[in-house]
């Protein structure tokens, strides 16, 4: 019985957490980290306007981190998320474009997370 009801709350949590991650709150964006993606892997934006970006790892073991530098869109951003952890990050790119960001996490001689296909774009419009 203890195991039923456990199980029932597992399930309720993860439908409470299905739920609440969709879609952005305050024009907070989330964007999950986690098996060498991010998610989602493309991220819109105007020129001026603050980005306000929740990243999430999802991972339990897996460091990550979240590299978008661009002088140009006067965009410099390098954050560490650690394993299951949360970053807020906030950002305004000045420029419109396409710019690439990437984890620049790296095991040793393995490949690196950003080969693994840890990477993605901001799509910066203009007004
Ligand atoms: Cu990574």
């Amino acid at each position: 019985m203890r195991l039923l009801t456990l199980t029932m709350l597992l399930c309720l949590s993860f439908t409470c957490y299905a739920d609440h991650h969709e879609g952005s709150m305050d024009g907070v964006l989330e964007v999950q980290m986690g098996d060498y993606k991010y998610m989602p892997d493309q991220i819109e934006a105007v020129v001026g306007q603050p980005v306000k970006l929740k990243l999430v790892n999802l991972d339990s073991f897996t460091p990550h981190d979240f590299v978008l530098i661009s002088p140009d869109a006067g965009v410099n951003v390098e954050v560490d998320i650690g394993p299951g952890g949360t970053e807020m990050v906030e950002f305004t790119p000045q420029k419109a474009g396409s710019f690439r960001f990437h984890c620049s996490k790296k095991l040793l001689f393995f490949e690196s997370h950003e080969e693994k296909g840890m990477h993605g774009m901001l799509i910066v419009k203009e007004q």
